[in-house]
């Protein structure tokens, strides 16, 4: 589904989950966040294979990455999802992030977040309470706040 309500300013975002999670409300609610906050973004939907979504990122060059994941597997299926996206040359400078329901433990201490930082990621945003920490993090891109 794409949606493209903004104007010519804000960002192009990708979001997406992985190949293992099936879960969709979580995208669209992120998409419903970045549209309000006047971005444009492509939602490719649940279950996306790990080259369909690199595949949509080279081709699209999205100003923003953002995964989400709510089914457990969010922190393997990241780690190696983002040393894909990181392989492709277009893609080594974009902005990428993951967020939700990582693991099946919680938050944890920090250590699952470290670790995905380390693989690639740009910011790490786990479950509900993140989302203000994520509009910041939006509006700190350039072009992440509309005039
Ligand atoms: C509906 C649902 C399903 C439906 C999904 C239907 C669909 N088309 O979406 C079905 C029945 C298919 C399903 C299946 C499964 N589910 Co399910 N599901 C749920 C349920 C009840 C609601 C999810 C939902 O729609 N929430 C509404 C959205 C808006 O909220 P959300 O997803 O939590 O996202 C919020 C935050 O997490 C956050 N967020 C998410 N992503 C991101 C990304 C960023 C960047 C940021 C900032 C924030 C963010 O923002 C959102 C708004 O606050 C939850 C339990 C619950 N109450 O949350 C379990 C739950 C997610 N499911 C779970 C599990 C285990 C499964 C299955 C593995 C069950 C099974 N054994 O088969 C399968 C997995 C299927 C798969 N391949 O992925 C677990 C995950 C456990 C974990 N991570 O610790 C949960 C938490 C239930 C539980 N308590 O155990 N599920």
């Amino acid at each position: 589904m794409e949606r493209g309500k903004a104007g010519k300013a804000g960002l192009n975002v990708v979001v997406t989950t992985m190949v293992s999670d099936s879960h969709t409300w979580n995208l669209v609610f992120l998409q419903l966040l970045l549209e309000e906050l006047g971005h444009r973004v492509t939602n490719l939907g649940p279950c996306v294979p790990d080259e369909v979504l690199a595949a949509e990122c080279r081709r699209r060059r999205p100003d923003l990455i953002v995964l989400s994941s709510v089914n457990g597997h969010g922190y393997n299926d990241g780690l190696r999802v983002v040393a894909g996206l990181r392989a492709c040359p277009e893609l080594r400078g974009t902005p990428i992030v993951i967020g939700g329901k990582l693991g099946i433990a919680g938050a944890e201490d920090g250590a699952r977040a470290r670790a995905l930082l380390a693989a690639g990621f740009d910011a790490v945003f786990e479950e509900a309470a993140s989302v203000d920490a994520f509009r910041s993090y939006v509006r700190s891109l350039p072009a992440g706040v509309l005039l």
